[in-house]
């Protein structure tokens, strides 16, 4: 088969063209389009919905549409097939990994499982989809901690987010928590004095920290959720005026977006040039356009990975989100 080169998957369209272009392939293929909070804002303004990795793919599995074009990483495009396996799913950019779910795989934590063989398995959502169905059950970071509270087992293995699976266990302390040494790098790389450092700037910012940040980034924060609980948190302060987000750059748009009126900053204190995820900012309109154009780049899964899979991730939904 002929490889096809990158000049064949370029077109000079101008960006409003583009986006007309999308919506028609769209209608015509009768396609959902999903952008995770971290895409970039043009991708997050074209999307029929936008929100966190499971969300999106829950709410993909409710409609009718054929086609779920994903426009995020791997592992999330994974998700929606494995609750959609009768739709055809789409990752606009095949380079679209991530880090932090390619730190385990299902042999290591084969392994990983040898050594404690009466532990219960909870995998972060952020994982593949064979690690999931590896796995007993599935958490995000919305509900980690009442997933890992409702389980029957006391001993816990953690996996793979090292940030995620402390905070976790300071909330459970009566359950013995054992973390895998995993991490994403862009929450992993911001410290405290970063924090700090914006903060001087905004003493009455109020500080809301992803639990994929270290400890001493979340230790100093006003709240720590998920991406969705972010939307949900600034509720919560309706006179404040400024807050400072310590989590991937991308969310500053759905913030700004949905709070007009209130100044968002990025906790790194330069405009978000560390708190910045290169594979989530990979997907561009182009990307988008050819791959509802050319059903490109399908995600494929053996069954009985999806029905391991899915067990895992039906179990952690039928325990209720944290926020
Ligand atoms: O699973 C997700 O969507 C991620 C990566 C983060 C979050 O909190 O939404």
């Amino acid at each position: 088969m002929t490889q096809p080169t990158t000049a064949q998957y370029y077109t000079d369209l101008p960006a409003a063209e583009l986006i007309a272009q999308i919506d028609r392939l769209k209608q015509e293929k009768n396609a959902v389009i999903l952008a995770h909070n971290y895409q970039i804002p043009e991708i997050q303004d074209l999307a029929d919905f936008t929100g966190d990795s499971l969300g999106l793919s829950v709410e993909a599995s409710k409609t009718d549409a054929d086609l779920i074009v994903f426009c995020g990483v791997h592992f999330m495009a994974e998700s929606a097939k494995i609750l959609s396996p009768g739709k055809m799913v789409l990752l606009p950019h095949l380079g679209a990994g991530c880090s932090l779910a390619d730190s385990i795989t299902p042999e290591s934590l084969d392994d990983w499982k040898q050594d404690y063989p009466d532990h219960t398995v909870v995998t972060y959502v952020n994982s593949t989809a064979e690690v999931k169905a590896e796995s007993d059950i599935c958490c995000t970071s919305a509900n980690a901690v009442s997933v890992v509270r409702s389980l029957d087992n006391d001993k816990v293995l953690f996996t793979p987010d090292r940030n995620l699976g402390r905070w976790v266990a300071e909330q459970v302390p009566e359950k013995e928590v054992v973390i895998y040494d995993g991490a994403c790098p862009t929450h992993d790389v911001l410290r405290a004095a970063s924090v700090e450092r914006t903060r001087d700037e905004f003493p009455e910012a109020v500080i809301i920290a992803h639990p994929e940040c270290r400890q001493d980034v979340v230790e100093i924060a006003h709240e720590v959720c998920s991406t969705t609980g972010m939307l949900k948190a600034v509720e919560k302060y309706p006179d404040a005026k400024s807050f400072i987000i310590a989590t991937e750059n991308g969310m500053l748009h759905q913030l700004k977006a949905r709070f007009p009126h209130q100044e968002f900053m990025a906790a790194d204190g330069c405009i978000g040039c560390r708190l910045h995820c290169p594979y989530m900012k990979m997907t561009g309109l182009q990307d988008v356009y050819f791959s509802l154009l050319e059903q490109r780049f399908a995600i494929e899964l053996d069954d009985e990975v999806i029905e391991g899979a899915r067990r895992s991730l039906e179990r952690m939904m039928a325990v209720p989100r944290d926020d």
